[in-house]
C-alpha cells in the first residue's frame, strides 16, 4: 500500500516512484504540512530501495509538480511573512532537513521541474540530481526581493550547478531565468516540451534501472560526499568506495554476467 498525502502524489510505477507537490492554487508553494509530507514520502522511498525489505522495489523517483504552470512557487510566503526569528529558523530547518533528505537516499532523483522554480523550488530542484525542464519552466532566487535570503539551501547548493560567480548574480539580483538560459548556464541537463517532460523523465530513469542499484547508490553518495574535498581527498575516498564493492553480490553478478556474455541480475547487495 503506498501511503497517501494532502499535498503530494504518489505513485511508483516499474521501479520509478514519482512524487508530484500537489497545491496547483498556490502554485505548489510550499507549506510545512507539505513539507513534512514530502519528508514522510522520501522515508517510504528509501525504505524500498532495492536489498531492502519493502514492496514495490524503488529504483529511481521523479520529483515534479502538479499542474502546468508550477514545479514550486517557492516557500508559503503567506504562511512564513508573520514568522518571529526562533519559527523563521525552524522553518529553514524543516526545509532544510528535506533537501538533505533528497540527497542522502540511495535512489537518484531526477527534478522534473514543469513551471516556476522560485526560491524554494528552485533550491529543491538542485538538491535532486539533475534537472530536466520544461520549455515553460522559470527558475530564480527572488528571495531579497521579499526582504529575506536562501533558507533551504540555495546559497549552499547553487554554485554546485552554475559555479559561484553565477549563483551570485542570480541571488544578489533575484533575477528569474527561463528554461533555454538555464540550459545554457548548466542548472538543467535538457530542455522539453511540458507534454514530453515526464515520459523524457521516465526514459532517463529505466536507462539508470539497467543498472546495478547498488553501484548507482554508491556512486550518489560518492557524487554528494566528495564535490567540495580537495582533489587527493576525493581520489582517495573514490578508492575506499571503489574497493568496498567487491564481494557484493552486484559486482560478482555484474562481472561475471560480462564474461559469461548474459544479462546481469542485479539485488543492489
Ligand atoms: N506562496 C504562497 N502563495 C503563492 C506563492 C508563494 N510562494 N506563489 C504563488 N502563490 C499563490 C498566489 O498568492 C495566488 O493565490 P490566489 O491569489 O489565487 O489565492 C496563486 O498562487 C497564483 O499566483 P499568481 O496569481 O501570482 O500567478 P501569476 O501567474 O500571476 O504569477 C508567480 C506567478 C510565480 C510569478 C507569482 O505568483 C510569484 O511571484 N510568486 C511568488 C514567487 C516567489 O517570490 N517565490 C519565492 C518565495 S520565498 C527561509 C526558508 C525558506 C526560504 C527562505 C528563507 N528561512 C526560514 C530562512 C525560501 C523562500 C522562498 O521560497
Amino acid at each position: 500500500m503506498l501511503p497517501t498525502f494532502e499535498n503530494l502524489l504518489l505513485s511508483v510505477t516499474d521501479g520509478v516512484a514519482t512524487i508530484r507537490f500537489n497545491r496547483p492554487k498556490a502554485l505548489n508553494a510550499l507549506n510545512e504540512a507539505t513539507l513534512r509530507e514530502l519528508r514522510n514520502a522520501l522515508l517510504f522511498v528509501e525504505a524500498h530501495a532495492a536489498g531492502r525489505e519493502g514492496e514495490p522495489q524503488i529504483d529511481v523517483v521523479i520529483l515534479t509538480g502538479e499542474g502546468e504552470k508550477s514545479f514550486v512557487a517557492g516557500a508559503d510566503i503567506l504562511e512564513m511573512k508573520d514568522k518571529t526569528v526562533e519559527q523563521g529558523e525552524a522553518f529553514a530547518r524543516l526545509g532544510q532537513s528535506v533537501t538533505r533528505a533528497l540527497e542522502l537516499i540511495p535512489q537518484p532523483v531526477i527534478a522534473a521541474v514543469n513551471g516556476f522554480a522560485l526560491g524554494g523550488g528552485c533550491e529543491f530542484a538542485i538538491s535532486c540530481d539533475f534537472i530536466l525542464a520544461s520549455e515553460n519552466a522559470v527558475f530564480g532566487q527572488p528571495e531579497v526581493a521579499l526582504g529575506i535570503l536562501p533558507g533551504f539551501g540555495g546559497s549552499a547548493r547553487l554554485a554546485r550547478f552554475v559555479g559561484q560567480p553565477r549563483a551570485r548574480e542570480l541571488i544578489y539580483t533575484g533575477r528569474k531565468i527561463k528554461a533555454a538560459e538555464a540550459l545554457r548556464i548548466g542548472l538543467a541537463n535538457e530542455v522539453l516540451p511540458l507534454a514530453s517532460l515526464l515520459t523524457r523523465a521516465n526514459e532517463i530513469a529505466q536507462e539508470i534501472r539497467k543498472n546495478s542499484p547498488l553501484a548507482v547508490a554508491r556512486s550518489k553518495k560518492l557524487m554528494n560526499h566528495i564535490y567540495t574535498m580537495p582533489i587527493d581527498s576525493a581520489l582517495r575516498e573514490e578508492a575506499l568506495v571503489f574497493g568496498s564493492i567487491f564481494g557484493s553480490h552486484d559486482q560478482r553478478e555484474g562481472m561475471g554476467a560480462f564474461a559469461e556474455k548474459r544479462k546481469a541480475n542485479f539485488k543492489g547487495e
